[in-house]
């Protein structure tokens, strides 16, 4: 009953232990997870249509392979992480028809276009290392399918994130031409992805809850803090500027100062007012309608194949 199941629940959280799908749990903890992880696999399927945009145009034959591949892993860290959301009870179909009816939240960083080669670059190492900060914790989450998930999918960025430097690298050993460049897409990507780790802590309405569950291990800002720390070094030696004048380490509070984010764009962004938000669900959503015929192709070879195995 539920009273036995929540002191069940409680003493699995208390021991640091995990909460499998047959468990007991709270209904709100189910939905938070439903909606966290929905959320993370569909920015994983989203995501791949700013890299997409460059696939046909990449510099040689090596940038091409290394693209396709890494788009490819977020087309399978999409999927791990559909599979983990299923099994807190909600469809793969339910999942992708609130996607493609825009209503579904996916992450904010997405909604940004990619008009050069750079971008590449800045969003290896950026967006997949804001990535890398958010989600090594999450291997950790009380969800047993949610953070068996995060393992592999952890490692996988963790390349991502050097192809990307070593693109920006490439670039900025390059020409005065091919610097600005990677400059000017440093400059673009650097805020978006610190919005990446969701509101200021005290406007963070679900946080203290996914705390106490143990499903988030960091506060959005410590975890925002983290990420700059990481950065600062790296940017040195690819010497590069951080888009920030204010940025200095405060060594009395022992954390980053820094200059007040643009929460005005944030939030016009998850209002669905960002620059390619249209774009990135209409495409998603011809893509849904363009590959009905594979999922009535594999329904009808699944039905027959069980037919067979009756006979
Ligand atoms: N964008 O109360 P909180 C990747 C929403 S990495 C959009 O703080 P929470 C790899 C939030 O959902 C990107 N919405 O919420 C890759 C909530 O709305 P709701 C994906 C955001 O959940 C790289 C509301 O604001 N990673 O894909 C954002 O405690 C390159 C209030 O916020 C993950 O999803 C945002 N940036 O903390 C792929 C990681 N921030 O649901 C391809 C897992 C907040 O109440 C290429 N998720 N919101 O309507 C998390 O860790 C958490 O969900 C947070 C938000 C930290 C994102």
């Amino acid at each position: 009953d539920d009273e036995s199941g929540q002191a069940a629940f409680d003493a699995v959280i208390a021991a640091d232990s995990r909460i499998e799908p047959r468990d007991w749990m709270p209904e709100d903890y189910r939905r938070t997870l439903i909606r966290q992880i929905s959320q993370h696999a569909h920015s994983e399927i989203i995501g791949m249509q700013p890299e997409g945009n460059w696939i046909t145009r990449a510099p040689s034959l090596k940038r091409k392979a290394i693209l396709l591949a890494k788009v490819q892993d977020e087309a399978g860290h999409g999927l791990y992480l559909y599979s983990a959301a299923q099994t807190l009870g909600i469809t793969r179909d339910e999942m992708t028809r609130q996607l493609i009816d825009g209503k579904a939240k996916y992450s904010s960083i997405f909604n940004y276009p990619t008009p050069t080669w750079a971008d590449m670059g800045a969003i290896g190492w950026l967006v997949d290392g804001a990535a890398i900060c958010n989600q090594v914790p999450l291997c950790r989450a009380s969800y047993g399918p949610y953070a068996r998930a995060m393992v592999r999918i952890c490692k996988e960025e963790s390349f991502h994130q050097r192809q990307g430097f070593e693109i920006l690298l490439t670039l900025m050993q390059g020409t005065d031409a091919q610097r600005e460049m990677a400059q000017e897409s440093v400059d673009r990507w650097y805020w978006p992805a610190l919005m990446m780790f969701g509101p200021p802590d005290d406007e963070s309405p679900n946080s203290a809850r996914s705390m106490a569950w143990k499903i988030k291990r960091f506060s959005n800002d410590e975890l925002r803090q983290r990420f700059v720390g990481m950065l600062v070094p790296q940017a040195e030696a690819l010497g590069v500027s951080l888009p920030d004048p204010t940025l200095r380490w405060n060594a009395q509070e022992e954390r980053y100062d820094m200059s007040e984010i643009d929460w005005t764009e944030f939030h016009e962004i998850l209002a669905g007012r960002g620059p390619m938000n249209a774009v990135r669900i209409q495409n998603r959503r011809n893509a849904h309608e363009d590959g009905a015929w594979v999922r009535e192709a594999a329904v009808a070879y699944a039905r027959r194949q069980a037919l067979k195995a009756e006979r």
